[in-house]
């Protein structure tokens, strides 16, 4: 998935490999005015879906977020609203894009604290189904988390990180740090683990599967473990890993990955279902739900 993904982007997009999008950094207008009735009422349904299962499921980080953000079930969001406030809070902006971009493109926005989030909304048809990022993921999964210190701070050092990833030819490995958190992150608060990641946040069936199915595994979060560990992209997380409390995030920002990269090289990789005897086990999976996938 990640070496194409800048083929990707261009088929996508009707973009032939070699011609370039209209701005050298894919962003487009979002062209708020243009939004119709029914792709409103799409963001309706999905918000409303989304903002009943929540409580009791996302962090408190996110709902206090979302709370003071102009984000409500009525329309699509506003980029620029939402941007006038990111950037007062936490200095982030939120720029459209018109869905997946290359690599490259994607770091350097979120290296200078520019958050790509996809213009287009999903048909009504494919409410649960998606090919690449759109508005209602990137705005209502990532935009909350956005409003937290710790976290503006964490999505901007993979920015940075990702352009050296890159160079250094590890970016399989990045990738999956920004996966297992980012995306589908699971923290431990007070009261029970909670969602934090974009990707669960924003699907009403992963909210459920991932805290209250017994099939995936929910492992304690240890980097190189992490980094080791390959993912799926077209189904539910067969493991997840459980952050102690936002402010892991902030160290990860901050730690070098140089020497993580290094002793890491040329050792197995884990599957994404793999429970290893070192793992802090916070609840063991049964695996059930992806054993009767494989046997259909
Ligand atoms: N583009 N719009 C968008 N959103 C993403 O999350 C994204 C992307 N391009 C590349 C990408 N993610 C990943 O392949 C990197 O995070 C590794
Ligand atoms: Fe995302």
């Amino acid at each position: 998935m990640i070496e194409s993904v800048e083929r990707e982007a261009k088929e996508l997009h009707g973009l032939a490999a070699g011609s370039a999008p209209e701005r050298a950094d894919w962003t487009i207008d979002q062209g708020w005015d243009n939004y119709s009735p029914a792709e409103h009422a799409v963001w309706k349904v999905l918000f409303e879906r989304q903002s009943k299962l929540l409580p009791g499921r996302a962090c408190d980080e996110f709902v206090q977020g979302m709370k003071n953000l102009p984000i409500g079930p009525e329309q699509i969001p506003d980029f620029r609203r939402l941007s006038e406030v990111l950037m007062q809070r936490t200095g982030w902006q939120v720029v459209a894009v018109p869905g997946l971009v290359p690599d490259e493109v994607f770091f350097e926005h979120l290296a200078n604290r520019r958050f790509p989030a996809g213009q287009f909304i999903r048909k009504p048809h494919e409410l649960d189904y998606l090919e690449e990022p759109d508005v209602f993921h990137d705005v209502f999964g990532h935009v909350p988390m956005l409003m937290n210190p710790v976290i503006a701070d964490y999505i901007q050092a993979y920015g940075r990180g990702g352009l050296r990833a890159q160079k250094l030819g590890v970016l399989d490995k990045l990738a999956r740090v920004y996966w297992y958190t980012v995306e589908f992150g699971l923290v431990q608060q007070a009261d029970g683990v909670r969602i934090y990641g974009a990707g669960i946040a924003s699907s009403l069936t992963e909210s459920i599967f991932s805290l209250e199915d017994p099939s995936p595994n929910r492992i304690a979060f240890d980097l190189e473990r992490v980094m080791r560990t390959r993912y799926r992209i077209d189904d539910f997380q067969e493991s997840y890993f459980v952050i102690d409390g936002l402010d892991q995030l902030l160290e990860l920002a901050h730690i070098d990955f140089g020497p993580f990269y290094d002793r890491i090289d040329g050792q197995v990789e884990h599957e994404p279902g793999t429970v290893l005897p070192t793992d802090r086990v916070i609840s063991r999976g049964t695996g059930q739900y992806h054993r009767e996938r494989r046997n259909t």
